[in-house]
């Protein structure tokens, strides 16, 4: 399999942890986001949404949207599950997934910045705007963390759910957004950072990583 993906990219950090926890091994396509090879036809041949990341299987079919590729991931590779065995928890799982892959990332995204900033918004009016979703979406996740976690977003094994907040952690970061209020999710940070999945995963050990 071939991840076509961004180092930096939430959405290409959150199917690199699926990856890495089910035991994949796959090759990594860069995309560079900062030049705009999303756009280019290479690259829409494979996600003609211009949008990282796309999963290129060995018989050629391509998959786009993180959140269908980590389901076929789930469903194709029935190891180290990222759902429950039960319904309601797995609705649970995908609900907290949910805060951060509809409520969160999308509206910070790359070209939905762009897009407020051609609205005329300054640099700190889009910081307002960032910092506005992720804390929106971490109130309500710390709760549901606080209710159902134990260690991790949902009991004491890793699910979808921690696939998708981990990398919205590093992005906060980035936009360097107060954490101190999320003690939860900050504890699942550090567990992450200690699990070899999410360390393999993380955007500093890509090899497309330009930190400068
Ligand atoms: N819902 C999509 C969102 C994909 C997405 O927004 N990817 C971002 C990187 S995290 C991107 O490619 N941005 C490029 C751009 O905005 O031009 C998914 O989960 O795959």
């Amino acid at each position: 399999m071939i991840l076509h993906g961004y180092w930096r990219s939430g959405t290409s950090y959150r199917t690199r942890i699926a990856l890495n926890l089910k035991g994949l091994t796959y090759d990594q396509a860069a995309v560079d986001l900062r030049t705009g090879q999303q756009k280019s036809d290479a690259y829409l041949a494979h996600n003609p949404q211009g949008l990282v990341p796309a999963l290129e299987m060995n018989d050629g079919t391509v998959l786009t949207q993180s959140p269908a590729i980590l389901e076929w991931l789930e469903e194709q590779y029935p190891q180290a599950p990222l759902l429950p065995s039960e319904a309601v928890a797995r609705a649970q799982v995908r609900a907290m997934a949910a805060v951060v892959g509809c409520d969160i990332h999308p509206l910070n995204n790359l070209r939905v910045l762009k897009a407020i900033k051609g609205l005329g918004a300054d640099e700190a009016a889009t910081s307002q705007w960032i910092g506005q979703w992720i804390h929106d979406g971490f109130a309500a996740l710390e709760v549901l963390v606080a209710r159902h976690g134990k260690g991790w977003c949902y009991g004491d094994q890793p699910t979808l759910a921690d696939c998708y907040l981990v990398p919205q952690i590093y992005s906060a970061r980035r936009f360097n957004i107060d954490l101190s209020a999320y003690p939860h999710l900050l504890a699942i940070e550090a567990r992450a950072e200690q699990h070899p999945a999410f360390m393999a995963a993380h955007p500093d050990q890509q090899p497309d990583a330009d930190p400068a």
